[in-house]
């Protein structure tokens, strides 16, 4: 993987890159949708593609190890070839996933033991067993092991948890040094940045993860419940020791305004949940603003979902049309709203991208986030 800086804005701390990996190049700022099980939820590989425009897409090491299972995905020939999408690919490690979604889990210093959310079985996962189980699935960029912190934190668990995370990045770091991609392309480890909301574990953090020199670093642990305000002083304190030379993912990030003004300070990947879960029941982004679909209000509006944006699916279907299907909970309208949430956070990132190379994103930043987060 490479990554070359492109252009860095002159009113703020935003850069435009591009990333090449061995599925293809990505412009950056990008926003990632996320396909935890192999699938963008109610989203065909074809519309990611063309109506989209999605550049890369994210899969979950947790989800895909407990199903299909590693034989399956093995015996595809990895998760490109599995699900057909093939364009870059990202997985997270499981080290979030184990602690929001598996009831019971046991943190050692081994790793994490814990009971599947689907059957109850009980399972290890380790820096090591991570890392293989990533190089099976195949993705492009793989995922240390970390612990996140939830907030708020005692700032003596989130030292001893942060201290425990950059232990297992070093073991990460081993066996993926230690092995090769299963089928014959590069793969590349990022490492993440914990340190929950404390400012001198934040610096410790990002300097331990700069250290490493791995090709890209993430920052994770933010976007758990902190004041915005919060996460935003933490994104700038990490991005301020994180090397300028490589892409900076924020994990788990986040609203179109959370978005925008971590991109200002110097957030190059983000991935997050919130385009298509939203869309699955009802709210929708557009260059207009938010709305709730369902609301009565758009009952026999005609209009287009949202003109301005363009694409298919926005232009095509009209705002009462897509009420309806809601309101009639018929599998088409969450496909729709998932297709038209996902257009509006890939036309985002592509504007943000064009401001940043026309070296005006500063003031353009701050008119959008004012439009975008109104309320319809
Ligand atoms: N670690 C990992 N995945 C994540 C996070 C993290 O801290 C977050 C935090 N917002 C989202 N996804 N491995």
């Amino acid at each position: 993987m490479t990554f070359e800086l492109q252009a860095q804005d002159s009113g703020s701390n935003a850069r435009a890159g591009k990333v090449t990996t061995a599925h293809g190049e990505i412009q950056t700022p990008i926003f990632m949708p996320v396909g935890t099980a192999g699938s963008v939820k109610a989203v065909h590989q074809r519309e990611l593609k063309e109506d989209i425009q999605a550049q890369i897409i994210l899969g979950n090491t947790y989800h895909l190890y407990l199903r299909p299972g590693l034989n399956v995905l093995e015996a595809a020939g990895g998760l490109h070839k599995f699900n057909g999408w093939d364009k870059p690919i990202l997985t997270d490690s499981g080290g979030y996933q184990v602690f929001s979604l598996s009831g019971t889990r046991k943190i050692i210093e081994e790793g994490v033991k814990f009971k599947s959310h689907l059957d109850g079985s009980t399972h290890l996962f380790t820096p090591e067993n991570v890392m293989d189980t990533q190089r099976t699935i195949g993705a492009d960029i793989i995922m240390a092991f970390d612990e996140c912190t939830p907030y708020p934190c005692e700032y003596d668990y989130a030292k001893n948890s942060m201290h425990r995370t950059h232990r297992w990045l070093e073991r990460c770091c081993t066996q993926f040094d230690a092995t090769e991609g299963k089928y014959g392309y590069d793969q590349t480890l990022f490492p993440i940045v914990q340190g929950s909301t404390f400012r001198d574990l934040r610096t410790q953090s990002a300097e331990f993860i700069a250290g490493m020199n791995r090709e890209g670093n993430a920052i994770g642990g933010l976007s758990v419940g902190e004041p915005a305000e919060m996460m935003y002083e933490m994104t700038d304190l990490v991005c301020s020791i994180l090397p300028k030379d490589k892409p900076r993912y924020l994990m788990g990030v986040g609203t179109p305004a959370n978005i925008l003004e971590n991109i200002a300070l110097g957030v190059d990947m983000f991935d997050c949940v919130l385009p298509t879960r939203n869309a699955r029941n009802g709210m929708l982004f557009t260059t207009q603003g938010i709305i709730n679909i369902r609301n009565v209000r758009w009952k026999d509006d005609f209009s287009p979902i949202d003109a301005e944006l363009g694409g298919y699916t926005s232009t095509f279907y009209t705002k009462a049309y897509l009420r309806h299907l809601m309101h009639a909970q018929e599998y088409l309208g969450g496909m729709i709203a998932s297709v038209h949430n996902l257009t509006f956070y890939l036309w985002l990132v592509k504007q943000a991208r064009e401001q940043i190379l026309a070296g005006t994103f500063a003031a353009w930043k701050n008119v959008m986030v004012e439009k975008l987060m109104t309320r319809l």
